[in-house]
């Protein structure tokens, strides 16, 4: 699992209006409109809600320590998407306690292994990798103009792979996975077979990729934590990229040259499919 490091992310906050802009463009749908999506939610209802609904960030010490800026950016994506967010005076257990004792309405923290947002309510538990995976699948969706019935290879099937193909499932893409480990491809396979219950028309539209030419496919989410998975002789016309994998597995010219058919970023999309999970 990638650490985000401070340079990954000191620009976000300043940059947010300028994202949402770029996402508009793109999907047709801004940080909120990409996240609600990806939840099937109504936006303005759930604009309705977030208002009152109080975040705590708190700070971790634990393993390798605080990044930088960390907290403090996911509260100003929170805030963006108009929330009531702070970043915790005190961080670790004084900072849980401090959102138990000052009665926010979740929180969110991370460690080096895990990103997650706590509903204090109701104990609803918003992972960051599933959060992240959906939300770029939700995002390609947007950016295809429908993703149902088209092919999309999923590089890299991890945590963030799998909620991906998940997503693209339900949205009735047909899904080609692809991991340099194939077998955990294949048990990525089993599971989804078996999430989606025997239906039949789930089990024909999931194939392994086993081979390294991705030329046939148009529509792509890049899950590795792996640069320049994607060549640059790939890029053309034709491609679409949703990479929410650090670092980016797409080079400079190539992401250029894409320009409005890709998507990546480093914790923008994320953190918002995590404040609509907590909502919900
Ligand atoms: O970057 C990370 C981990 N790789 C988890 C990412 C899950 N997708 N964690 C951030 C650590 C933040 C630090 N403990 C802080 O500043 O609070």
């Amino acid at each position: 699992m990638t650490r985000l490091k401070t340079s990954d992310i000191c620009q976000i906050k300043s940059d947010l209006e300028q994202y949402n802009q770029a996402l508009l463009s793109k999907t047709g749908r801004g940080l909120l409109g990409i996240a609600c999506h990806a939840h099937g939610k109504d936006e303005s209802q759930m604009q309705a809600l977030i208002a009152d609904f109080t975040i705590l960030v708190v700070p971790v010490t634990a393993g390798e320590g605080i990044i930088s800026d960390f907290s403090e950016t996911v509260a100003a994506i929170l805030r963006f998407l108009g929330f009531n967010a702070r970043v915790s005076e005190q961080p670790d257990t004084c900072g849980v306690a401090l959102a138990f004792e000052s009665k926010a309405a979740a929180l969110m923290m991370a460690d080096d292994h895990r990103f997650v947002g706590i509903n204090l309510n109701n104990r609803l538990v918003a992972d960051n990798s599933q959060a992240t995976g959906r939300v770029f699948a939700a995002a390609l969706d947007l950016m295809a103009r429908g993703i149902k019935g088209k092919q999309v290879l999923v590089l890299g099937c991890g945590p963030v792979g799998e909620s991906a193909a998940m997503t693209l499932l339900s949205f009735g893409a047909r899904v080609a996975l692809c991991d340099i480990d194939i077998p955990r491809a294949r048990l990525l396979k089993q599971r989804l077979l078996a999430s989606s219950q025997g239906n039949k028309a789930v089990k024909e539209d999931i194939f392994i990729e086993e081979g390294l030419d991705f030329s046939p496919y148009s529509f792509i989410l890049e899950a590795t934590p792996c640069a320049e998975t994607i060549s640059d002789k790939l890029i053309g016309d034709h491609l679409f990229i949703a990479a929410p994998g650090v670092p980016v597995g797409v080079s400079t010219w190539g992401c250029r040259r894409l320009k409005e058919r890709f998507l990546h970023d480093k914790l923008e999309l994320g953190v918002a499919d995590m404040s609509i999970s907590l909502l919900s």
